[in-house]
């Protein structure tokens, strides 16, 4: 038996660049996004640059960067989702947090989902939803569950793969490869062919479009793969743009105000938050410098002139327009995920009938989506973001044609509701509303014995401590609720059973056969982790008043222990 396993994490890589590449060969608008991304991140790159003198990012880490991913599949089966745990953890991928999207008012589907990602500085993550066919009435139900019974997305190949690795603790390169080629050539792999038109017709015609996109197909195709952007605004101006929705004027309005803005507000903690490989002691070492409207016109006339190349003439190829608005906080607030997506695409499909007919027709599912990722809350200020995005989504709904008409009349009645939130993150981390890694600088080491305090924020201030902000790695049902509507072309769903069934994150382990584990034990437990070491290098524990110690000591034992053993070595491997 080998002990020369391959790296879960290589294969973790590997296995998105394979989807990725799988995904623009079928989508050729995903493609082009990619293209437009890179474009995006290039001009922040060269800003971001020339405000701090020293930075630049070789096109090697770009691409790196750019190309962390979010997936989203869809499952019929417990069985079936079952395979999909053992599968992602083959990867080094654990289910992260439960989100009930039967439970999310007006905009509920029939699914619970968890996400599958690696605790520590996650690239990637997969929501992973499973359809729950009791919420149906039993007619229903009985056709769906049918279908459903009767098809194999594992491969027998597929599973003795993932067997192996379990038993052996790992995989040898070749057969590594093997379980992403299964992964891609059939797991997530959309193939155009569906089952049951009478079901998938009936389900549509319900409301149930996402029961269809389950119930009808062979495969857990992949709905989406969300590529990393480092300026949202700049990003979506781009792709309507391209997409012919925008025309030059407005789009150099709109490119120079979200770069006018990233001039402002790109400092040191966006830095470390958007280029995880770099280290405190770099982004310490550059210079500040200066960004005038005429850089930032300069850049946007090169954007300008870049997309004018045939290769960005996404107005030339099928697609269903970009949507209106962004979801999730305001553009200045820097927290948690901000998404947005071109509308999903309709596709041919065809349908083999029992008796053997065949029924051409189309389906639209399949969309672009795009994420910006911020630090993340703690649970006051996850629920303080709860509060202002329910005022912001009441605005909204009450003009939805605003952000088309005006956008600028939009942006600011959406950012109004989220004016107390803090925008920059030592106010966000003063607060309490945003969770931090610290260290003791070698100024705080150097004054060992003698510093003033022991108040976090006064020595970070200080200098005799530094801090990062933690950057948010999961989900937001609200967010995923608008993205499910939008993608659907539909609103939400009602439960057809007699009494809508409560599901529970203990239901979704049971199927899986494993823990969710809950993301902000683990960020929490970081933070704490962290702030313990520092107040020890600094020789400030015995100073700690007692009841902050014992809360950030249990802080560190609710936390599971691989988000802390390995949180350095991973950290030093990502920049190495
Ligand atoms: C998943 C929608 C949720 C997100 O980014 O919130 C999602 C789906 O469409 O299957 O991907
Ligand atoms: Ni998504």
């Amino acid at each position: 038996m080998s002990t020369h396993f391959t790296d879960r994490i290589e294969m973790q890589n590997r296995l998105f660049a394979e989807l990725s590449s799988m995904f623009g060969k079928e989508v050729p608008l995903y493609d082009r996004s990619l293209l437009v991304n890179r474009e995006c991140n290039k001009a922040v790159c060269a800003l971001v640059g020339q405000l701090h003198r020293g930075f630049a990012v070789s096109d090697a880490q770009l691409d790196k960067t750019s190309s962390e991913r979010h997936g989203a599949i869809r499952i019929g089966r417990a069985d079936e989702y079952r395979w999909i745990a053992r599968f992602f953890a083959a990867f080094a991928m654990e289910p992260h947090n439960f989100y009930d999207m039967t439970n999310v008012g007006s905009k509920s589907q029939p699914i619970i989902a968890t996400a599958f990602r690696s605790m520590v500085r996650p690239e990637h993550r997969v929501f992973t939803s499973l359809l729950m066919t009791d919420y149906f009435d039993p007619t229903t139900k009985a056709r769906i569950d049918a279908l459903l019974a009767t098809r194999q997305v594992f491969s027998a190949r597929a599973k003795e793969l993932i067997e192996r690795c379990e038993q052996q603790g790992g995989l040898s390169r070749e057969d590594g490869e093997a379980l992403i080629r299964e992964g891609v050539d059939r797991i997530f792999k959309w193939t155009g062919k569906a089952r049951d038109h009478g079901l998938y017709k009936d389900l549509g015609d319900a409301g149930f479009k996402i029961a269809a996109d389950i119930a009808c197909f062979e495969s857990h195709h992949l709905n989406h793969l969300t590529p990393n952007t480092f300026c949202m605004d700049l990003y979506t101006a781009a792709m309507k743009h391209a997409l012919g929705e925008m025309d030059e004027a407005g789009f150099r309005m709109r490119a120079g105000l979200a770069l006018g803005r990233l001039a402002k507000t790109a400092d040191r903690d966006w830095l470390r938050l958007h280029f995880k490989h770099l280290s405190h002691a770099e982004i310490d070492s550059y210079q500040p410098g200066t960004v005038a409207d005429a850089d930032v016109k300069r850049l946007v006339d090169a954007l300008v002139a870049t997309f004018t190349k045939p290769v960005f003439a996404l107005h030339t190829l099928k697609h269903a327009g970009f949507k209106d608005f962004t979801e999730g906080p305001s553009e200045d607030t820097p927290i948690l995920l901000r998404q947005d997506a071109y509308k999903a695409l309709t596709e041919p499909v065809q349908f083999r009938q029992a008796d053997g007919t065949t029924v051409d027709t189309v389906h639209t599912a399949r969309f672009g989506e795009i994420e910006e990722r911020g630090y993340a809350t703690t649970p006051k200020g996850r629920a303080m973001y709860d509060t202002c995005l329910a005022q912001a989504d009441a605005a909204r709904e009450k003009d939805p044609s605003l952000p088309k008409k005006d956008f600028a009349a939009y942006e600011a009645l959406y950012a109004k509701p989220f004016a107390p939130f803090p925008k920059t993150l030592p106010a966000l981390l003063e607060q309490g509303l945003v969770y931090g890694r610290y260290a003791a600088t070698p100024k705080g080491i150097a004054a060992k014995g003698s510093l003033p305090t022991t108040d976090i924020h006064a020595l970070v201030r200080e200098g005799f401590a530094q801090v990062e902000g933690l950057r948010y790695e999961d989900f937001l049902p609200v967010s995923a609720a608008g993205i499910f509507a939008s993608n659907l072309n539909q609103y939400g769903t009602k439960s057809t059973a007699a009494t809508k069934p409560v599901y529970t994150q203990a239901q979704l382990e049971q199927v899986m056969g494993k823990a969710i584990v809950d993301s902000d034990v683990v960020y929490r437990g970081m933070h704490a982790a962290s702030l313990l070491d520092t107040f020890a290098q600094l020789g400030l524990m015995d100073r700690v008043p007692v009841a902050q110690r014992a809360e950030l000591e249990q802080a560190v034992a609710a936390c599971p222990p691989g988000a802390l053993r390995t949180g350095h070595a991973a950290h030093e491997h990502a920049r190495a």
